[in-house]
Formats: C-alpha cells, structure tokens, sequence
C-alpha cells in the first residue's frame, strides 16, 4: 500500500517504538482558527462554578479567574476541530498507520496553560478501552510549541510491544499506573516536542503521561483518538455503544464491518469504574505513589 503522508521510515519508527512526530503539519491558518475557538471557550468559562458537559475546570477554577482543564469532545461542539478532524491533516497519517477504516474513539482539547497546568499520570490508552486488535492510536494536534517545560507528552518507547500495566488500586480503576512499581524509570521518557501546528501520534497500548505545566508558556493539545473499523472493544471496555448504527455514525472514512479482527493480545478490563462518569483528572487522585505534582 502507498503512503500518502508519511515514509516507509517513519512508519518503521512507529512500529518499533508506539510514537511519531510530524512536524508542521497543520497549516498556520488552521491554527490560528483553533486558537481563535479556545478563546471563545475560555470567555465560556468566566462565571462558572462547576464543569460542563463542555468543559472540565481545573481544581484551582475561580468564577472571576477561569481555568479550563480540558474541552470535552470538542468534535461534537466546534466546528473547526470537527472539520479538522475529518481532513487528511489529521487522518492520512493514521491511514498509513493503521489502514483505510477508521473509526473515532473520542476527542479533547487537554489545555494545560501556563503556570498551572494540570499533570497527566503514566497510563495505557488501551487500559481504558480494550479491543479485539491494537491497531488503536491517537493522534495529538500540538497547538503551542511545545518543549520540555511546558509539559509536553512523554512515552516510553517500545512500551506498546510489552503488557497492558495494572491501572487499578485497591480494586478499582484508577486509570494510572505505578510506574517504579511496574519497572519503569523516568529518565527513559522521551518528550514529544516540536513547533506549533505539528502532530504526535501514540499507539494505544504505549505508556505516556505528562507534568504539570510550571512554566510562563501555555501547552495546548488537541487529541484524536482512533481505531481500524475492525477493531471492536472487547466488553467491559469504557466504549459507549448505543447499537452498530450509532457505532457506525463514528465512521471517519472508509468502510464500517461486522468482522472483528482478533489479535492475541494481553489485556486488562477498566473495572469496577470508581463512577460512571469521570475525567482521567479525578480518577487518577486514587493513585499512591504519584510521578508528578499536583496544580496548586
Ligand atoms: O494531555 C496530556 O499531556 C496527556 C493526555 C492523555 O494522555 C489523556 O488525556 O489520556
């Protein structure tokens, strides 16, 4: 199969490590545009006192001081990240990853701004949403530039071959991992840095987390999260499903199917869920042994 956006290296890169960047590919007036629309959210989130089904709200959230943690499943309330979701910007590459079918797992806009920025402990996507094969990856918009102190994305590199790690504690998911407890040592981390308007791509079962964001520079990223259509998930996973016609709807291109593919493949399955809705940020201050900060 040809490659329409990345090379035979890069895709080799990939395979062997769980992670890609590409730098500057999205273009300077799509970028502006996002910025544009992160404005518009953060006027939105003057004069609340709790999160929305739009937005999530850093703990240190103040009515007359907004600080908005996330924006949550953006695709299904902005228009720009929506079309910018289904352009081959953000999609060539996941097709010459992981095949023409592609299905949508989620979205969010995970802000991180400057000086407070919330952390994000070291987890497996797949933790959360198993599947019949891990041909699942999630592809970051990198909306500022982004260097170490600022609190970039970190992977463990080739951690996608080995097992899905224990995420739970005391018996419940708690969406994180112990990484001491689980052999992993930080200094092996790589950072995924570049300029704004590049992406990242992780695979689903690679390790990443992310620190907390003390520095003057804000840390934006806008994520989309995917799978080939003939990945289903395997029961228990954090998957909504409403029916296949409301699966299907999740479509990003190419064709839907009946068949799952069946990988032999290590797992653990999300459960019991602490509640039945959560953000990573909340079920993650179960975790003991904590690798980053926490925002103040
Ligand atoms: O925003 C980040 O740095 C990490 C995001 C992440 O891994 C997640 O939200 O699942």
């Amino acid at each position: 199969m040809s490659l329409e956006a990345i090379t035979p290296d890069q895709k080799a890169f990939y395979a062997e490590n769980g992670y890609l960047v590409l730098e500057r590919r999205i273009p300077d007036d799509i970028l502006a545009a996002l910025h544009a629309e992160i404005e518009t959210y953060q006027q939105k989130a003057r004069g609340l006192t709790a999160s929305t089904p739009e937005l999530d709200l850093e703990d240190s959230h103040h009515p007359d001081a907004p600080r908005i943690r996330r924006i949550k499943l953006p695709h299904t309330h902005n228009a720009v990240m929506r079309e910018l979701m289904y352009s081959d910007h953000v999609l060539a590459p996941a097709r010459d990853l992981i095949g023409p079918d592609l299905r949508l797992h989620t979205t969010k806009l995970n802000m991180k701004e400057a000086g407070y920025g919330a952390a994000v402990e070291w987890h497996q996507d797949f933790a959360f949403y198993p599947h019949t094969n891990d041909d699942v990856l999630a592809i970051a918009v990198i909306l500022d530039d982004m260097a170490l102190e600022n609190g970039p994305l970190m992977v463990f590199p080739g951690s996608h071959l080995g097992p899905i790690h224990d995420h739970h504690v005391d018996g419940v998911f708690a969406g994180a991992m112990d990484l001491a407890a689980c052999g992993f040592d930080m200094k092996d981390a790589v950072p995924l840095t570049g300029p704004a308007g590049s992406i990242s791509i992780h695979h689903g079962r690679i390790v990443h987390g992310s620190a907390l964001n003390v520095s003057d520079r804000d840390r934006r990223l806008l994520f989309y999260e995917m799978m080939a259509a003939d990945a289903f998930p395997i029961m228990g996973s954090m998957t909504k499903w409403a029916g296949i016609a409301d699966y299907d709807s999740r479509m990003l291109c190419g064709q839907p199917g009946l068949t799952p593919r069946v990988q032999s493949l290590g797992a653990r399955i999300p459960a019991p869920l602490p509640t039945e809705e959560f953000t990573i940020y909340e079920v993650q201050k179960q975790l003991r042994n904590r690798a980053f900060k926490v925002a103040e």
